[in-house]
């Protein structure tokens, strides 16, 4: 049987030249106090496939945890989104997710991946829109933290944003709730959002979760440095550096760190970054919600929780949440 065409057309990617220059970033964190790296960096491709393959870690329960509640609530996701909706996905994941809800709404009327990275999003968006004919996608390379300029979109559909994965536990408190505010602004009135939230939990489940077995996750926080080596002409040697994290009860975070097993300089863009033996560079924080902090930050962000659904083992949430 033929593949029909896209009735929108092949997909074209609609560039925000909106990305800060690395090196800036890079060297204020580093020159920090403690030292840090934006967790953004993690995701060239070798990062990104090796986050592919955490998400299969028998450790790492976030995801299967997300997938059997949205396996069990599409139909009723798609209820409450109503007809014609408009997706705007914020980070452009392997797909799977967002098959799930296209496949369950009911005649969705466009869907835009918004990702930093081209390379993914042109794979995702041709990849969809050969499958999904009737739905317009408009792919959009953008930083997706910052405001959104939104595309064109069919007349009539209703935004629905889908934040899956608790990517919004990558945030700080503070800059979860203008994130979403930003969200709330891209989705308008009548508008809504599908979100990911890692639950708050026993310290070893989350200990294992992001300090595996099996050393994924060690090598998915040393790549950042693989990656300064390579973008940014850093002079890192990798095995003087190790993987640490642990979960701190009192900010109800787990905190990625790269520690230094030694002291040293290392040049960084041409600049010299003096580290004490056993002194960090926090790489990422991943916060878990209790429910009464993820109600304060859905309603300072401006939304509204009309569902809130657990999987059988109630380790995650997905959140149907309206504009208000
Ligand atoms: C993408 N993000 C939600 C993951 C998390 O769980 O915070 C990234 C990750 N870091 C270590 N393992 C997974």
């Amino acid at each position: 049987m033929a593949i029909p065409a896209p009735r929108h057309g092949v997909p074209r990617i609609i560039a925000r030249p909106d990305v800060r220059p690395m090196r800036e970033e890079v060297l204020r964190g580093l020159h920090s106090e403690p030292k840090t790296l934006p967790p953004k960096l993690f995701y060239d491709e070798t990062g990104a496939a090796l986050f592919e393959r955490i998400c299969e870690l028998p450790e790492y329960y976030l995801t299967r945890a997300e997938l059997e509640i949205l396996r069990a609530r599409s139909g009723e996701i798609a209820k409450l989104a109503g007809p014609r909706v408009a997706l705007l996905e914020y980070g452009s994941g392997a797909g799977v997710k967002i098959r799930l809800l296209l496949d369950a709404l009911e005649r969705p009327a466009a869907y835009v991946p918004v990702d930093i990275s081209r390379e993914q999003l042109g794979r995702v968006a041709r990849e969809l829109a050969a499958e999904y004919p009737e739905v317009a996608i408009r792919p959009l390379n953008a930083d997706y933290t910052l405001q959104l300029a939104v595309p064109p979109l069919p007349e009539g559909s209703r935004r629905v944003a889908f934040f899956p994965g608790s990517t919004i536990g990558n945030f700080h408190p503070m800059e979860a709730a203008i994130f979403l505010g930003r969200v709330r602004r891209a989705v308008g009135k009548g508008g809504a959002l599908v979100l990911g939230v890692d639950r708050r939990k026993r310290a070893a489940t989350l200990n294992a979760a992001y300090d595996d077995a099996s050393g994924v996750t060690a090598r998915f926080n040393l790549n950042i440095l693989a990656r300064l080596n390579r973008d940014l002409h850093a002079h890192f040697d990798l095995h003087t550096f190790e993987h640490r994290a642990f979960f701190n009860s009192r900010a109800s975070r787990v905190e990625m760190h790269l520690v230094s097993r030694i002291e040293q300089i290392v040049k960084v863009a041409g600049e010299p970054i003096h580290f004490e033996r056993g002194e960090s560079i926090w790489t990422e924080s991943s916060y878990k919600y209790d429910r009464a902090r993820l109600e304060e930050l859905i309603e300072t962000a401006g939304f509204r929780t009309r569902k809130l659904w657990t999987n059988r083992k109630r380790q995650f949430w997905v959140a149907y949440l309206e504009a208000v």
